[in-house]
């Protein structure tokens, strides 16, 4: 590191010192960073030409947060906190100018400057509970002092940032800039008279109870994580402790959480999240331009994967078989996006401007305009056949055709195209505007770059692509049928779907396999079944699955599956009970108490052992790969780190 350029230097603008931090990729705060800070801010208020300081940053962005690649070691000095302190201490006015994404300990420096400008599209955020810890520099305690406890904690316990406008109307920051960041910053450094220090503000009156209310709400959502709960606390603290003794809070809460298994589960995904985007022959190949996106079929999948596409700013053509079911097309969108306006989660002018950008007809031709067409057709091959071979006569040469099925092999569909190269899978989760996993599927012919945009689509869309070869159900249903299986095998042994929802649910998924079975539907699984009972797969013994289907319980559409549903209450229900003790006996298992423990176990080494099996294969790339999938498809939850990564851990 000796002969390495600095990653802090100062330069003078007139009487201001501008102080830029150039650490690709993202100016993490890593311990030179610190250092570099801490040295500058000394010889700024050491220089007697000085009279206010500017922190800005090189590259694409102001300070992206603490060095996560640190996090496994013990902090060297000079701390985050020490850093802050020394900013916030100066007896200089010292100016953040943020860009890009000031995160965390970024965002941490920037409240300890004595003001702020922001460029027009800088993001700022607390995401420090999305890796399992709490802001560690003073977020929870200087945030409160500029934009009030109520906002403090939505910030530090959602993780989400807000954009620029959103920081001026709060308090967060003092200016947004024009097109010289720089240029202004240093005007607006060289206008302050003296510091006014973030931590000598009182912290704004606030209502206690409406707050209580607010962090209660928040512990009981957070369902098993710790992070949460504890920023809001301490946020709320602020109100109560003087700076001293809420940073000194602060600084303990991040050093017992850093080191707990959520901690670490996080870091893993956070790092898999990375690696995932990591795909071995694809290194410096460039991805084909796309702004149109065609799709087929405007059911469900489709019009989800529609709106994903509009809500990224990309022009969509859907076209539907014929126009009657263009306009149930037509309106499944505006029901969609209608719904988002009524949940308050997007405003009606945003509603009109994507539905806006999505033209529905019958006239595949329409397609001779799009760069990708994704197809969300019926899951039938002979349907998906016809399709693409009409479709490859009907796009441009270098238009990608993408299928977007669950179960068949992509390579037979690929196999009626002339030029099977450009033909890749996408399969996207339902809801598809809301899910973000997507499973990118390699198939045999695909030409690099085909993948490669596939992959850059899939981001552009907001998702998270996983690049997974062909097999039946690709990485998530495969793992996903080995859980089923074994969820079936725990029923057998004198477990019934409700014990095994709850262990599972106590585990921390959003839902327990029955209750998830029920929700999509138990006729696709049993399609399955009758797929490898027609390849001697599987013995032709009926299930118990197949019997609750053979009473018409296909699960909550029908009102009634492994639980019957009054209005949206899931209930036990004696028949089921009666089912499952029938099918213990049949199969002449004596039926015992099934501890959550050992559920718990079961059900994750099964998904493991399926994982493995995908890695082994070469069908998932990586370990990490299939948790991921795990994580962003089925609802796993991210702070256990995945199936894999539990597995591993335990040993
Ligand atoms: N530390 C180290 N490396 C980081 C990093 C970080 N904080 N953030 C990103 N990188 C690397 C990343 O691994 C990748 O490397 C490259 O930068 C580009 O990232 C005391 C406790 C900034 C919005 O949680 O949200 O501050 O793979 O592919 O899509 O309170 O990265 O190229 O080798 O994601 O443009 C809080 C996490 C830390 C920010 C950019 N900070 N980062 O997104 O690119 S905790 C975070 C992000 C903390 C204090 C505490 C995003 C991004 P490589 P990328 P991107």
């Amino acid at each position: 590191m000796t002969d390495a350029a600095p990653v802090v230097t100062t330069r003078r603008d007139g009487a201001v010192a501008v102080v830029t931090i150039d650490s690709p990729p993202v100016n993490a705060a890593s311990h030179a960073v610190r250092a570099g800070l801490v040295a500058a801010i000394a010889g700024a208020n050491a220089d007697p030409d000085v009279r206010a300081v500017v922190i800005a940053c090189a590259g694409r962005s102001f300070v992206a947060g603490a060095d996560v690649r640190e996090f496994g070691r013990p902090p060297e000095p000079p701390r985050l906190t020490d850093v802050c302190d020394a900013i916030e201490a100066s007896a200089k006015p010292v100016v953040a100018a943020l860009h890009g994404t000031a995160l965390g300990g970024g965002l941490e420096i920037a409240l300890a400057c004595h003001a702020r400008i922001a460029a027009p599209g800088a993001r700022m955020g607390l995401p420090e509970v999305k890796l399992g810890i709490v802001p560690g520099a003073g977020g929870t305690q200087r945030l409160p002092r500029l934009v009030g406890v109520p906002r403090a904690i939505e910030m530090a316990t959602s993780g989400r940032p807000v954009d620029a406008a959103d920081a001026l109307a709060s308090g967060l920051v003092d200016r947004i800039a024009g097109p010289d960041l720089l240029t202004e910053a240093v005007a607006l450094a060289a206008d302050l008279d003296a510091p006014r220090r973030t931590g000598d503000r009182p912290v704004p009156a606030f209502d206690r109870a409406a707050v209580e209310a607010v962090v209660a709400k928040v512990e009981a959502r957070a369902r098993g994580r710790i992070a949460p709960g504890e920023a809001a606390r301490l946020v709320l603290a602020s109100a109560d402790l003087p700076l001293r003794d809420g940073l000194a809070r602060e600084w303990e809460t991040v050093a017992r959480l850093k080191e707990t298994d959520q901690a670490r589960a996080l870091r893993h995904v956070f790092f898999a999240e990375r690696e995932a985007a990591r795909v071995p022959g694809l290194d410096g190949v460039a991805p084909r331009a796309v702004t149109t996106v065609g799709v087929a079929g405007c059911g469900l999948m489709g019009s989800g994967i529609a709106a994903a596409a509009a809500d990224a700013g990309c022009a969509v053509i859907v076209v539907e078989r014929d126009e009657p079911a263009a306009a149930a097309g037509r309106d499944r969108l505006a029901a969609l996006y209608d719904r988002r306006v009524a949940t308050g989660r997007l405003a009606a002018a945003e509603r009109d401007a994507r539905l806006g950008r999505i033209a529905v007809s019958a006239d595949r031709a329409a397609f001779a305009a799009a760069d990708l067409v994704v197809e969300a057709v019926f899951d039938d091959l002979d349907v998906k056949r016809e399709l693409f071979a009409a479709l490859s006569a009907i796009v441009r040469p270098d238009a990608i055709l993408a299928t977007n099925t669950s179960y068949l092999d992509p390579d037979a569909i690929a196999a009626v195209v002339a030029d099977p190269g450009r033909v890749v899978g996408l399969h996207f989760f339902s809801p598809a505007d809301v899910m973000r996993l997507v499973e990118v599927v390699r198939t045999g012919a695909v030409a690099p770059d085909v993948l490669a945009t596939a992959i850059a689509v899939a981001k552009r869309l907001g998702k998270l692509p996983v690049v997974t070869g062909v097999c039946e159900g690709f990485v998530g249903n495969r793992v996903f049928s080995a859980y089923r299986d074994e969820a079936e095998r725990l029923l057998l042994d004198g477990a019934y779907p409700e014990t095994i929802d709850a262990a599972m649910e106590a585990h921390g998924l959003a839902m327990g396999p029955f209750a998830v079975f029920d929700l999509a539907g138990l006729e696709i699984a049993r399609a399955r079944r009758e797929r490898l009972r027609a390849a001697g797969r599987l013995s032709p013994a009926p299930t118990i699955a197949d019997r609750l289907c053979e009473r018409g319980r296909l699960g909550r559409r029908a009102g009634r599956g492994w639980y019957a549903y009054d209005g949206g209450e899931r209930r036990v229900d004696p028949e089921v009970t009666a089912l499952v003790e029938a099918a213990s006996a049949e199969a002449g298992v004596a039926r015992r108490v099934v501890a959550a423990d050992e559920i718990v176990r079961r059900l994750v080494g099964a998904m493991a052992r399926e994982g493995r099996a995908l890695v082994d294969e070469g069908i998932a790339q990586r370990a990490s790969d299939v948790d991921l999938v795990m994580i962003a498809g089925y609802g796993y939850p991210d702070w256990r780190g995945g199936p894999m990564f539990e597995t591993a851990a335990a040993g």
